[in-house]
């Protein structure tokens, strides 16, 4: 026996579209759970998909057995740039498998490692400018962390300054980047047949992919012109074998992958950046400890990769912004076969399922009545462990789960040492409560700091 998937009530032809914020979609998605609970499904204009928000199914959806990842709506829109990259490749694509076995090894924990004394370059840039600019400057963290995150993935990964720092108000890539993603997210809930129509978006969105593949066109003609025995991504994207098929990569994929990490890496890393700098401001108690945690472990010394993961409260500060702010906030699944979700709800085949991790992260169930309150002791001594499987899952999951992942838990870690060390920090509007910014990631919206230098240096 199964029992139907609740729906809201739709519209003729664009069915549930126009019930999701233009804005900020997490929002709709997360006010249907509260109406409809932990599943419901939708009509996207004469396609059906259905949205899980609870632990228990994402669980079931997580078996990779029975489930594997398609590109969802927007996603599959980024295509247009990047094409078979890592992230956007449909799981049976070949270049995805071969991109893979060359890349993995790359972006380990272990040879993240190799990249702190780049990450370290990078991260004084940031320090440097809001030590030059005092106390009284207004400081947007989302734009600065995208300069830092942006400059440390071209940097560290393909000894390529963008000199983001240097250039006024939004780095011209960042800015294409940002508004190719957004029309991608409004492509996905536009009718097909109004595409054509739309001329000056049409060719502002063309314009915007040739100003990206521009960057990564550079990037590779220097290389190739240029070449260096460092061990960097980008030389092993152009050297590196896959061990299985024996092929290298094409240019194209080269390129692809290039472009994909250009995207897929910073915008995220930004997002928990500022989310991070969000939370510890609305929460005194927390930002005293973080700051307590770091003086007694490094005190005014300079931190070294061995500090790397050793300490505490900061990991479970980041875990926990990232439960509440997770940047990548849905991701999109589906069933090899016909199936059932807990026995009783059918799914069928290919039917796209989106798993709202943002709901998911919020899931009374496991992390009880306050679960909207920020509390990074829920992710201490053991407790972030014992959690239930795939209740904190913002790196996605399986095969195709994060690749940078220890690339950017490295650099978050090193930038909010140097912070701390360095600055306390102030809300430039105290009265300011959270509100998102969604392109194809959420970040804070209009959120402005003030960075104090700290004259107390333990
Ligand atoms: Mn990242 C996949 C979140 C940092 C490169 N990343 C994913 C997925 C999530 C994700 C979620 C899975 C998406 C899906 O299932 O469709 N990523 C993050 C977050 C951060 C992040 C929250 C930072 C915080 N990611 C980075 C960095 C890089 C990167 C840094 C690059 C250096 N991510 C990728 C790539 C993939 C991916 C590449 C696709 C991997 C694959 O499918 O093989």
């Amino acid at each position: 026996m199964t029992t139907p998937i609740p729906s809201p009530p739709s519209v003729p032809f664009l069915g549930h579209v126009t019930i999701i914020d233009r804005e900020v979609a997490i929002y709709s998605y997360n006010l249907l759970a509260k109406q409809y609970g932990e599943i419901y499904t939708l009509n996207m204009l004469g396609s059906k998909v259905v949205v899980v928000c609870s632990q228990e199914l994402l669980h079931e959806v997580s078996d990779e057995k029975r489930f594997r990842k398609i590109p969802r709506a927007a996603l599959d829109q980024v295509r247009n740039a990047v094409g078979d990259g890592l992230f956007t490749a449909h799981g049976e694509e070949p270049n995805w498998h071969i991109a893979h076995r060359i890349l993995m090894p790359a972006f380990s924990t272990m040879n993240t490692r190799n990249m702190f004394d780049d990450m370290v370059d990078v991260i004084s840039q940031l320090v440097q400018k809001w030590e030059r600019f005092g106390p009284r400057h207004r400081i947007d963290p989302s734009q600065d962390f995208t300069a830092l995150t942006f400059e440390a993935i071209t940097f560290c990964a393909m000894s390529y300054r963008m000199n983001s720092f240097y250039v006024e108000g939004m780095h011209p890539f960042a800015r294409a980047m940002a508004d190719f993603l957004i029309e991608s997210g409004n492509r996905a809930l536009r009718p097909g047949i109004v595409q054509p129509f739309l001329r000056g978006t049409n060719s502002k969105y063309e314009e915007d992919v040739k100003v990206m593949s521009k960057y990564v066109d550079d990037i590779y003609d220097q290389r190739k012109a240029n070449p260096t025995e460092k061990k960097d991504i980008l030389n092993l994207m152009m050297n590196g074998k896959d061990p299985v098929s024996g092929e290298g990569m094409s240019e194209q994929l080269i390129k692809n992958n290039l472009l994909t990490f250009l995207i897929a890496g910073h915008e995220t890393t930004s997002g928990m950046l500022t989310f991070i700098m969000y939370y510890l401001l609305k929460n005194p108690e927390a930002m005293r400890k973080l700051r307590e945690e770091v003086d007694t472990m490094i005190g005014s010394r300079l931190m070294t990769v061995d500090d790397v993961n050793k300490l505490p409260y900061l990991i479970a500060v980041m875990r926990e912004a990232l439960r509440l702010g997770p940047p990548a906030p849905m991701r999109g699944t589906a069933a090899f076969e016909d199936t059932t979700l807990k026995g009783k709800y059918a799914v069928q085949k290919d039917v796209p399922i989106y798993c709202g991790i943002y709901m998911v992260h919020r899931d009374p169930k496991v992390y009880g009545e306050d679960a909207d309150e920020f509390r990074p002791e829920r992710m201490l001594d053991g407790k972030f462990e014992a959690l239930p499987p795939d209740a904190w899952q913002p790196f996605g999951f399986g095969v195709r789960a994060c690749i940078g992942r220890p690339f950017a838990w490295q650099e978050a870690q090193i930038t909010l040492v140097y912070l701390m060390q360095r600055f306390t920090f102030v809300m430039h509007d105290p009265t300011y409560d959270l509100h998102l910014k969604q392109t194809l990631t959420i970040k804070p919206h209009d959120f402005y700091i003030h960075a104090i230098p700290r004259t107390d240096k333990p």
